[in-house]
């Protein structure tokens, strides 16, 4: 499949004259060993190296993805390669003390910088003109052209420059840190990862909804992982932690869709529920505590408004309590675990002993994942979750926590206990704002951005929504895919692929840079090679562990290929468009990283304030060849950098043990939660208000159940007479342990350990003839993907399963997804604050009758195929 490529070239042409590959070529008889790339194997580069007689040495390398875990991730170089990796073994494992090891993911790092596949070259499309942007339509499956640095980058700017001048700078979608010192580009945001969560947790909660210290775990009886599967999705030590509650006498309750990692290898108990309907499991379990007396009242009074018609805020009708919803007092409908079954798919009787077993067992923590979150009207979910946590009174108490817990899953919960310093780079701001993920202030006037849902439809049609403002319109030319580092790709991760190829296929140029060719630059007009943080000059640091241990990395290996760093391109285009380079790229890698590191911290032995973590001398400084001052720490530079990890030592009891939300709970008048009455908030209006005022969906102050779009009930075409509709099934599309999102899906070992594989239940399976292995068409209402069929009992029925972040591959002739990523199969429905309902979906699944899948391992790589 693969022809004459690029690589032979770069063997042949620039790489080779360097020294080491020269001996490697050698020893691996000349170039034509080489031309499947340089890790033709990398098993035949390390032994070549070692026939050679050459040694290498082990540094402390970066993993910088987007996983959660910031993994000690060892690489040992042999002349600019690395040859074998490991992870932390800077100090013997304890629970206490343990090391921060890596996954399949983090050792697999040496194939994706030295994988064949890696960007080598700028390089441009064959047919592309600059002005029109030539052929549109072959954005995608055109050819590629290599070109120089110069021609690349002075294309870039005489586009950008052409398309400010004829259109404005909001003729351009997204920017980074050059273009806003050029009058910005539009940005795009969402809540992409967190979901419904970061309004409830701020606006109930006042942002008291984090976890204890990892050692006070220890002290839970019962540890509830709703909506979680840190076995895959949280790297590092999370999984460990919950082991040691586990050993320390904690029941572990896992409450999936599917019996997943997790519930398989930790839990004690798995409580199947449907996706998207958490809410009605919750109030359901609500209404068996309130009718049996379950619920502690005294910590509801006490800390809580909004439970009962007697604590709601003034001026609130007494009707509008959440105990009447549950009992069904006015609007004739008892919430009780029936009611509940019949949307959330759990036995009643599970219900009633769940609920039982939360509100008796006493400390408890109650712990969400953001998955169930990532719903449509996911809000609901967090409401009623942080509810029915509070009516068991586990809040502020040692081994107890109300807790909803990103991807870091249970670690420190505190402040860090040692950070890394800043770099000294000052921003630059865009002038058109951005709403983040967190909670956003809606009434700022200086904002001007596009919720990733509409991201494509903008595009296409030139309209979107702004919270708090309305419809807004937009002519959008370009599309600007260079980020300042990992700058996401927009392409895969984003709802609605289809839609994205065709706006990307609109527009007059799209511009992006990239360490391989990711689905956002496949689709560009001109790439440009980055250098990964291996390759970076200074190395940098990253916080680990929860904030316990901060982890030096060095630079690994040269700059590979003609790959620059992100400051070195922002550079070199300032000068091409009239800014200034100093202001854009004022301060050198290497003097960055040494003002984070001089910059760090860690806490003091008695806990009392923070220190210099490290002791710098001018003979550090001029080995550097850095500006600085000399400063006594804890540690010294040198031994730092050769240990590549600082870690503070734990205990169980010592000084930096953290219960989140005990101030609260020892005083509530004297230390109040940051909510609007200052209390934690069953009735919460400013939560309503805030979801009204973005403008997609709209909720109640106190927790409900109402149906979501493309929920459980939309599988059906009659849901109360029970009539299954064209798309019958639920699809969750969850974080799956080949990736972290797109990264690494083109390492081929990690595509043969982790099949992109559909999990189906056996009992749909049959009905349709699937059996484990066939190949299946899934179709929603936005698109179509192929995948091999997994058909097991460990996942609910009518509930099917697709990890995220494939490397789309559409099939143009049938616009079928063949790589099965979920964004061909998600909509562009937002909901919430800004929510996209990845976890919210309908599906069909039917046995394909087409020519099977092959394995995707044994795909040819996406490899740029020199022109014709
Ligand atoms: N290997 C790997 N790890 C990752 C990532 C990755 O890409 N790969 N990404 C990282 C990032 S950025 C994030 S945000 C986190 C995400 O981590 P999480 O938010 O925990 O999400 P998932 O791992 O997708 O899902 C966890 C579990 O929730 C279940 N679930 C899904 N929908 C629902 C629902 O509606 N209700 C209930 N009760 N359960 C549901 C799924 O079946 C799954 O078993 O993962 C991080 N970790
Ligand atoms: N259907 C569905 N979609 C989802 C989710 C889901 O559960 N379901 N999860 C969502 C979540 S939680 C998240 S956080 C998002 C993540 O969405 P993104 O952040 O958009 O996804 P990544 O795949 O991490 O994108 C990283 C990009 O950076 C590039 N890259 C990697 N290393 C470097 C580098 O060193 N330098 C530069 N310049 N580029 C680099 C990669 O090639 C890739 O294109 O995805 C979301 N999308
Ligand atoms: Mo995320």
């Amino acid at each position: 499949m693969i022809k004459e490529n690029f690589l032979t070239k770069t063997l042949t042409k620039s790489v080779l004259s360097r020294r080491s590959f020269l001996k490697w070529s050698a020893a691996l008889g000349g170039t034509a060993a080489l031309a499947g790339g340089i890790n033709y194997g990398l098993k035949a580069v390390q032994a070549a190296a070692e026939d050679a007689g050459t040694t290498g040495k082990w540094v402390m390398a970066a993993c910088w993805h987007n996983c959660g875990g910031r993994c000690a991730n060892q690489a040992y170089v042999v002349d600019g390669v690395v040859t074998k990796q490991k992870t932390d073994d800077t100090h013997p494992d304890s629970p206490d003390y343990p090391q921060q090891r890596g996954c399949a993911r983090g050792k697999s790092q040496r194939h994706q910088v030295f994988g064949a596949d890696r960007l080598k070259y700028p390089m441009k499309r064959a047919n592309w003109q600059p002005g029109t942007g030539g052929d549109r339509s072959l954005r995608g499956k055109d050819t590629w052209v290599r070109i120089s640095w110069d021609e690349a980058l002075t294309l870039v700017a005489n586009e950008t420059k052409r398309i400010v001048q004829s259109y404005g700078n909001k003729a351009i979608l997204n920017s980074n840190r050059l273009l806003n010192a050029y009058g910005g580009g539009v940005p795009t945001w969402g809540q992409i990862s967190c979901g419904a969560w970061p309004e409830p947790n701020a606006l109930m909660a006042g942002n008291l909804s984090g976890a204890n210290d990892r050692l006070d775990y220890r002290n839970t009886k019962l540890l509830v992982l709703w909506g979680s599967n840190p076995i895959w999705s949280s790297g590092g030590d999370p999984t460990y932690n919950y082991l040691q509650a586990k050993k320390a006498g904690a029941k572990i309750i896992v409450v999936t869709p599917q019996y997943n990692e997790t519930a398989q290898g930790l839990a004690d108990e798995w409580i199947p529920v449907r996706p998207s309907t958490d809410a009605a499991l919750l109030i359901g379990m609500a209404y068996y505590m309130i009718t049996n007396n379950l619920q502690d009242q005294d910590f509801l009074d006490k800390y809580t408004i909004g439970f009962d018609s007697t604590h709601l805020p003034a001026g609130v009708y007494y009707k509008d309590n959440f105990r009447d919803y549950v009992l069904g007092t006015y609007d004739g409908v008892p919430k009780t675990p029936e009611w509940a079954a019949e949307i959330c798919g759990t036995n009643p009787d599970t219900i009633r002993k769940f609920a039982m077993e939360i509100a008796t067992t006493k400390p408890m923590i109650f712990s969400s994942s953001w998955a169930p979150g990532r719903t449509a009207l996911g809000s609901q979910m967090c409401q009623a979750f942080l509810t029915v946590g509070w009516m068991t009174g586990n809040f502020g108490i040692s081994g107890g926590g109300v807790v909803n817990i990103g991807h870091a899953g249970a670690s420190y919960g505190g402040a860090s206990l040692v950070t890394g310093g800043g770099t000294g780079v000052k921003g630059i701001a865009n002038q058109f704002g951005s709403y983040s993920i967190a909670h956003n202030d809606l009434t700022r006037k200086d904002v001007f951005c596009i919720v990733w849902d509409e991201q494509w439809d903008a595009v296409l049609n030139g309209g979107f929504m702004l919270p708090g403002y309305g419809k807004q319109t937009v002519d959008i030319h370009m599309i600007w895919n260079i980020g300042d580092g990992s700058g996401g790709n927009n392409m895969n991760q984003c709802p609605d692929i289809t839609k994205g190829i065709k706006a990307f296929r609109k527009v007059e140029f799209v511009v992006s840079n990239d360490i391989v060719l990711s689905s956002k630059s496949k689709y560009a007009d001109i790439v440009l090679p980055v250098t990964t943080p291996w390759e970076k000059e200074g190395g940098g640091l990253a916080s680990m562990g929860g904030g316990e241990a901060l982890l030096f990395y060095s630079q690994v290996t040269e700059p590979l290929y003609e790959a620059k760093d992100e400051n070195w391109i922002n550079r070199e285009l300032a000068k091409k468009l009239d800014l200034d380079p100093e202001v854009i790229d004022p301060i050198s890698l290497k003097q960055q990283a040494f003002n984070s590191l001089a910059g760090s911290k860690v806490i003091k032995a008695d806990a009392s304030g923070y220190e210099p973590l490290l002791t710098i001398t001018e003979d550090d400084i001029a080995k550097w060849g850095v500006t600085g001052k000399p400063q006594a720490g804890r540690i010294s530079l040198v031994d730092f950098q050769a240990q590549g990890v600082y870690q503070v030592p734990r205990a169980p009891g010592d000084k930096f043990t953290y219960i989140n939300g005990k101030a609260f709970r020892d005083d509530p008048i004297k230390n109040p939660v940051k909510t609007a009455s200052g209390k934690l908030e069953i009735y919460c209006q400013a939560l309503s208000d805030q979801i009204k005022l973005y403008g997609w969906t709209t909720l109640p102050p106190i927790p409900q159940y109402n149906r979501p779009l493309q929920g459980v009930e939309d599988t059906y075409t009659d849901w109360e007479k029970k009539i299954k509709g064209p798309y019958p099934l639920q699809l969750l599309t969850t974080h799956y342990p080949r990736r972290s999102h797109s990264v690494f899906d083109n390492i081929l070992q990690l595509r043969r350990a982790f099949p992109q594989e559909m999990w189906i239940n056996t009992l749909d399976a049959e009905e349709r003839g699937i059996k484990t292995g066939d190949t299946v068409l899934i179709t929603s209402r936005w698109g179509k993907v192929l995948r091999p069929a997994y058909v097991t009992d460990r996942i609910l029925p009518g509930v099917v399963d697709l990890g995220e972040g494939a490397w789309v591959q559409m099939d143009e002739a049938t616009g079928i997804d063949l790589a099965g990523a979920t964004n061909t199969l998600s909509g562009t429905t937002p909901t919430d604050c800004g929510v996209q309902p990845w976890n919210t979906n309908n599906a069909q699944v039917e046995k394909w009758n087409g020519e099977q899948l092959q394995p995707d391992y044994t795909w040819p790589q996406r490899i740029p195929i020199k022109e014709a």
